[in-house]
């Protein structure tokens, strides 16, 4: 067992009951039609049922008795279902499906029925997963629908197979073999992604290379996306603004000039010339380097308008990242996507969706929630997570990201009204908009377990869970993944989700407790580096932790930057109150005397010295968990996380015992006396070098 199989590793039934109403099922598999994707369900079928039950399917011709199972979609059942139910299906939206018992002429039948065939897959994915947890009951029904409409992974995957901030190996995307080679990966890849309701893809990094629009990559794109459209996958590719200049011949890339507008145009309607569903674009500009209208002196709605309208007669969707900040503006880094975005609000074409990071910084441990949720009203926002763990650890440390995202999603905008959560935003239901959006940055790459730490898996499958339903729970989503991945065993699967839902808390706890962010080593950004500074002010540890003789933190409020204003103001009132604000935000936003008294009546010296010691008890306590399961999970899947759990159980000491003696050389005072003495001194740590750390961008 080496994890390639991910959550699909359906395993036999031992249950005797519903072992012999799942093989009753298989018997007799009725389809109401035919089409690509119903080819792709009579396959998981037959990997599923000779896994599940040893029993191929049979697939029938005749649709009545003997058949058990029927598949297809509401129309297609038009003539067996109650006027009722079919009104009731239709209100699934268009990926939605139903299934459950159907009595028809004397008998009855277990039907799964989708308003298109892509819900028939999802209906079908839905099913085997009940079956893989247990829970499936022949005689109940069960419907679902996706809350966002755009399910989305973003690879940032170079044509060269590197993967800026990946570290699970290469790309899966083998740009050299295509199209004429087509690796098995693709279809493990999109059926994984399809079991989960995931519904587009964008294939290449952000920091885009404008070759990708070129005929002869547009050709190697239309493989991969003719594969994935069974799947109900659309492919999105990244725009280089300055394609224009870089493959059309062309001076400018003003998105005002007309042979700009002409060149992106062709661009496109070549595109989907290739492929006719084409998703359309995902375009980070001016951020990091990258080229954008403002070289122009036009603003981010006049670039994204421009390309929205080359998409727009095609039904293409134009994603313009909102992850833009300059150390060129004397402004806190934490405001500058608001104070651009916010006077843009109502001034971006209906296609077009700005994409969001979670939190204003960066994809830090911990954020609190970006303040352009609520602050816009008249614009498409999507939520940009990401599942790379760039910032959490990277491939040697588990770290389970659902509590992490619900934290987000759960959080209360009161804005636009005052009930309002991100999830609401996200998902339309408090924004109104139509055109919503999800987007993971995948941690996927050619490792044959896809995510370098098998326990990855999880935050893929989380996020493809929570962008269909934000509203679930970590520790649900944790129980199915758990189950589906190593089986029905009551016990150890109790000590995993232990260890899963107790770990996002035990990596801030050691890495960046208390609000603190961005301290992480230089570039590769793996492991600790509070002392990193030149360069780049807002590149620099020093910049966001401001420790000095008298305290440490950030003053975000009315003192300071004042980026709490962005909030609605019943979030910035108590959170400018350092005795109101929840004090996992504290030092993002309040610059705090080392004496300052926490809750607890510790001092922030002493209390920011116990999370770090928390963090490392939590993660020696998850490794001993699992140490405890040995016997009773095969011996492979075991030792690569046994061992892995031995380094994350290393970094934290070395994250604590590093962050704890620089930041004394400000604090002056003495550690608490339960902490233990750091193996080396402050000039160890800040030697340490790694040159070689995955994922790093080429040119940084
Ligand atoms: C940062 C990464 C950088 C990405 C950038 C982005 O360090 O590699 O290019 O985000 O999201 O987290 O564009």
């Amino acid at each position: 067992k080496d994890g390639y199989e991910l959550w699909l590793d359906y395993q036999p039934i031992s249950n005797p009951q519903l072992r012999n109403e799942v093989s009753s099922l298989f018997s007799g598999v009725y389809f109401f039609g035919q089409n690509p994707t119903f080819d792709i369900v009579k396959k998981e079928l037959a990997i599923s049922g000779l896994k599940l039950v040893n029993q191929d399917p049979v697939f029938r011709t005749e649709r009545l008795n003997p058949t058990k199972l029927w598949l297809g979609t509401r129309e297609q059942l038009s003539q067996v279902l109650g006027l009722q139910q079919q009104v009731e299906i239709q209100k699934l939206d268009e990926d939605g499906y139903w299934r459950g018992p159907i009595d028809f002429q004397g008998n009855t039948y277990y039907a799964i029925i989708g308003n298109k065939p892509v819900g028939v897959l999802y209906g079908v994915f839905d099913w085997l997963k009940s079956i893989q947890t247990e829970t499936f009951n022949l005689k109940s029904e069960k419907s679902d629908y996706p809350k966002v409409k755009l399910r989305m992974l973003n690879h940032w995957d170079n044509l060269d197979r590197t993967v800026e901030r990946g570290y699970a190996g290469f790309s899966i995307w083998d740009w050299h073999k295509l199209p004429g080679y087509i690796d098995p990966r693709y279809i493990e890849y999109a059926r994984a992604n399809a079991s989960l309701g995931i519904n587009a893809v964008s294939l290449t990094n952000v920091n885009a290379n404008a070759r990708i629009l070129t005929t002869d990559f547009m050709k190697k794109a239309k493989v991969l996306a003719d594969l994935f459209r069974p799947y109900g996958i659309k492919v999105f590719l990244t725009a280089r603004f300055s394609a224009p200049m870089e493959i059309g011949g062309l001076k400018t890339a003003d998105p005002l000039d007309p042979e700009v507008i002409s060149f992106w145009k062709k661009k496109t309607d070549e595109m989907y010339s290739f492929i006719p569903d084409f998703g359309g674009f995902l375009v980070k500009a001016n951020s990091e380097g990258q080229p954008g209208p403002h070289e122009y002196k036009r603003t981010h709605a006049e670039g994204a308008n421009m390309l929205a309208d080359a998409l727009a007669p095609h039904g293409g969707i134009l994603i313009w990242r909102a992850f833009v900040y300059s150390h060129e503006i004397d402004e806190d880094r934490h405001k500058q996507a608001n104070l651009e975005f916010v006077p843009l609000d109502g001034k971006f074409r209906d296609n077009v969706i700005i994409q969001v990071k979670n939190g204003a910084i960066d994809f830090q441990p911990r954020e609190p929630f970006h303040p352009l949720f609520g602050a816009v009203k008249n614009t498409n926002l999507g939520m940009e997570f990401q599942i790379t763990q760039e910032y959490l650890g990277q491939a040697t440390q588990l770290v389970y990201l659902a509590p992490m995202w619900k934290e987000v999603l759960d959080t209360k905008t009161y804005s636009p009204s005052s009930n309002s959560t991100v999830a609401g935003i996200v998902d339309g239901s408090d924004s109104n908009q139509k055109l919503t959006l999800m987007a993971g940055v995948s941690n996927i790459g050619t490792d044959r377990n896809w995510t370098g730490h098998l326990m990855a898996q999880s935050n893929w499958f989380a996020f493809g869970r929570l962008a269909w339903d934000p509203y679930l729970s970590s520790e649900e989503i944790a129980s199915e993944w758990i189950k589906m991945t190593f089986g029905q065993k009551p016990d150890s699967n109790a000590k995993i989700k232990e260890i899963m839902l107790d770990s996002h808390e035990a990596a801030v706890n050691y890495m960046t407790p208390l609000g603190l962010h961005h301290i992480m080593g230089r570039s590769h950004h793996y492991g600790p580096g509070p002392w990193v500074e030149g360069g780049r002010a807002d590149w620099t540890s020093l910049y966001y932790h401001r420790a000095d003789s008298l305290g440490i933190g950030f003053d975000r409020t009315d003192s300071g930057s004042n980026a709490l204003a962005q909030y609605a103001p019943e979030i910035a009132n108590s959170w400018s109150d350092p005795t109101q604000i929840p004090e996992k935000y504290l030092l993002w936003f309040h610059h705090l005397p080392w004496d300052y008294r926490m809750k607890s009546g510790n001092t922030l010296w002493n209390e920011i010295a116990l999370h770090y010691d928390q963090g490392v008890k939590s993660a020696r306590k998850m490794k001993s968990t699992w140490d405890s399961l040995e016997g009773q999970i095969d011996p492979e899947r075991f030792s690569h996380i046994s061992q892995l759990l031995a380094i994350q159980v290393q970094e934290a000491e070395w994250w604590r015992n590093a962050c704890l003696l620089y930041f004394q050389t400000f604090s002056n005072r003495p550690f608490p006396s339960e902490i233990e003495k750091p193996e080396g001194d402050l000039e160890y740590y800040k030697s340490l070098d790694f040159p070689f750390a995955p994922g790093i961008r080429p040119r940084w």
